[in-house]
């Protein structure tokens, strides 16, 4: 019982009463939607919200609240309704009348940048969970840092069996229950339903043993008792492994004639059925009318760690450190990174390697001035060259460490980094070979839609890997990501690019950013310093003869143009060089700068060892592009480019062709 302040005694099951009524409600005035999760799961979120869960509805951004995590997304109604009740400033009422309408924060699915407490943006089923470890390491590795006095908080997460069962759920509890990440709590809502019917249909997994055996505590609870929900969740608060609580539901609860069946799931009650459950549930409010004293009462739950939170806010004042670590909650960088100094020394003594390598080197006094800054690789340190000195190894015994060894988890490693940067007070950057890209591309995806500032070390970005042939090597990949919208994707072309981009990556606070590096090493092409990768592109090297091409070109390819340049030129024919680090800054520069590098009444030609897919757009329909648009092969990398045409002495002879010059 909760008693208000008027003396009215309201019961657990009233409270849930309101996240059913609002639910089926929201998705009948919709239209659309999926009712059968929040109902389900209804008895399971009052009590997280009313006994357990650490937040302040009037400080959403509180750094030491606990992180709650709707894995379940479409049950999306079950959040907006718990944030409505519990007293945040949003979702309105009105808001909510408005579930899934154009202008409503009550989107679909949850959105990170619709309302405040929404920690993650969920729907691709098994994301929210992964995000969720992500989190979880995020917490441990801060408390490591600043102490229990400022970070000493827990993950929750609800996730259904779509959650449980998509492959990335494999690769987010093996990194948790490795990481020993006891602070992260998933509430199954384990109703053996999903879109086509039972369960049964389609798996016979025995999911507790598979949590147990990676190292998870697991139990389970009737999800409609609310003492034994409870007493599941003091367990778990109990267990300093992570835990799985297999909250056993009925789909849709309280929906009498429906409940229980796929039926429920993602459709709209109906208003006879509504009706019946209204009667049910002893509901005689109108849609979207709550009665004053059950909104009293949840308002008062929500108030409950009100002063523990007061208590944290004096801490962080007393707090020698409050300071750097608000300031690092709100991920600032430090005024100076080092990289400008470290450009310098460049400049002063050029290097020919490897991006890759480029990018190690520029991570040297980047991670040593930046501390929040986390790396990892999915099993391939030494190939993506992400681990610096000041990054020693993130452990179980040892959160206070900056390097992760996700194991090959890409798509895990992705979201995890996902959540960690959403959780805030950490930059994560990890790496794989760009052809992998693919395993994770949709947790990329959520990086740029959640504007989550994650930074992908994508290596290995072209037939330029040489021997390991077409499996290794991208050939979409660069421009199929260009496609992403909020994703800078770099490309450099040097040393002095490559720390460029890094800077840049690193400055874009609302978004992921992708560097694609290169195995085999490349020539230092620049000699002067100013950023100039930030505006995109920019002119490298100008024509000396009376123009008639221009040649853009991104990372390894832009050597060749300069080659290729450097033949035209002798032959007379003057040539500029654009290199392209990255294509969507480019295009958002004013058509003055662009027209400016790619004049219209020259030959425009472009050069990247990839699909020439969309590079009509640079160089007109009438340009020249050199890419490949077939799958790759297996030999030495200046054999392989020499193989699919990309070298200076069989590119010069088709321009110089093309421009008339026989
Ligand atoms: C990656 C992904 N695949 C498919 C879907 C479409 N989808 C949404 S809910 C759902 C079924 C989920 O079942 P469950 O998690 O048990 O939810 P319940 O039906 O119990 O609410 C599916 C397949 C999705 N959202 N994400
Ligand atoms: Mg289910």
């Amino acid at each position: 019982m909760s008693t208000t302040e008027t003396g009215h005694s309201i019961s657990e099951t009233q409270l849930a009463s309101a996240i059913r009524v609002l639910s089926m409600d929201a998705v009948q005035a919709a239209n659309s939607g999926h009712p059968g999760m929040p109902m389900g799961m209804a008895d399971v979120a009052t009590v997280l919200f009313r006994d357990v869960l650490k937040y302040d509805p009037a400080a959403p951004r509180w750094a030491d609240r606990d992180r709650f995590v709707l894995s379940a997304g479409h049950g999306s109604m079950l959040i907006y309704a718990l944030l409505h009740l519990t007293g945040y400033a949003r979702p309105t009422l009105d808001d909510i009348r408005n579930f899934r309408q154009l202008g409503s924060p009550c989107a679909g699915h949850p959105e990170n940048f619709e309302l405040e407490g929404i920690e993650v943006t969920t729907g691709p089923l098994g994301q929210g969970l992964a995000m969720a470890v992500g989190m979880a390491i995020a917490e441990r590795h801060l408390n490591a840092h600043y102490g229990d006095a400022l970070v000493d908080h827990r993950t929750w997460v609800i996730a259904g069996d779509g959650c449980l069962m998509e492959g990335l759920n494999h690769e987010a509890i093996g990194l948790a229950g490795h990481l020993g990440l006891g602070r992260m709590n998933v509430l199954w809502d384990d109703n053996r339903i999903t879109i086509d019917g039972d369960t049964s249909m389609s798996t016979s997994e025995d999911i507790m043993a598979r949590y147990a055996a990676t190292g998870w505590h697991v139990s389970a609870c009737d999800g409609h008792d609310f003492a034994d929900i409870r007493r599941a969740m003091d367990e778990a608060l109990a267990d300093d492994r992570p835990s799985l609580i297999a909250c056993r539901t009925v789909i849709g609860k309280g929906a009498p004639t429906k409940q229980g069946s796929h039926s429920v799931h993602g459709s709209p009650l109906g208003a006879e059925e509504i009706a019946l459950a209204r009667l049910g549930l002893d509901w005689t409010h109108a849609p979207f009318e709550l009665p004053d004293a059950l909104v009293a009462a949840w308002r008062e739950v929500g108030t409950r760690s009100r002063s523990v939170r007061g208590d944290w806010e004096t801490r962080l004042a007393a707090n020698p450190r409050g300071a750097e670590f608000t300031a690092r909650m709100v991920g600032e960088l430090p005024a100076d990174t080092g990289i400008a100094a470290y450009i310098d020394g460049l400049l002063a003594k050029p290097q020919t390697v490897a991006t890759r390598k480029a990018s190690e080197m520029a991570l040297g006094p980047l991670t040593e001035n930046i501390p929040a800054m986390i790396g990892g690789s999915a099993d391939l340190t030494g190939s993506n060259n992400t681990k610096t000195k000041s990054t020693g190894p993130l452990t179980s015994d040892d959160y206070s460490g900056r390097y992760i060894y996700y194991g090959i988890r890409e798509f895990g490693m992705a979201a995890a980094m996902n959540g960690m940067a959403l959780h805030g007070g950490v930059i994560p950057f990890g790496g794989t070979f760009l052809v992998f890209s693919d395993y994770c591309r949709n947790a990329i995806r959520m990086s740029a839609l959640q504007h989550a500032r994650v930074i992908y070390v994508l290596t290995h970005d072209s037939i330029g890997l040489g021997e390991d042939g077409p499996t290794h090597q991208p050939v979409e990949h660069v421009m199929s990501m260009r496609m992403i919208p909020n994703l800078d994707v770099f490309r450099p072309c040097d040393t002095i690019e490559t720390a460029e981009c890094w800077q840049l990556a690193l400055e874009n606070a609302n978004g992921p950013s992708v560097l694609a590096l290169t195995r085999q090493n490349l020539p230092q092409l620049r000699s002067e310093g100013g950023m100039l990768s930030a505006k995109g592109a920019y002119l490298l090297r100008p024509a000396i003869a009376p123009r008639k091409a221009v040649i853009v070109a991104t990372g390894s390819e832009v050597e060749i143009a300069v080659n290729v340049r450097d033949m035209l030129e002798a032959d007379g024919i003057g040539v500029d060089v654009v290199s392209m680090p990255s294509w969507s800054r480019f295009m958002a520069q004013d058509a003055a700068y662009r027209d400016a590098l790619l004049p219209h009444d020259v030959l425009r030609v472009s050069i990247e060892a990839g699909v020439t897919f969309g590079w009509e757009a640079i160089t007109g329909i009438a340009g020249l592009r050199f890419g490949i648009d077939s799958f790759g092969a297996s030999a030495p990398a200046e054999v392989l480019y020499d193989h699919f045409g990309l070298t200076a002495a069989k590119i010069a002879p088709q321009i110089r062709a093309a421009l008339g010059h026989h």
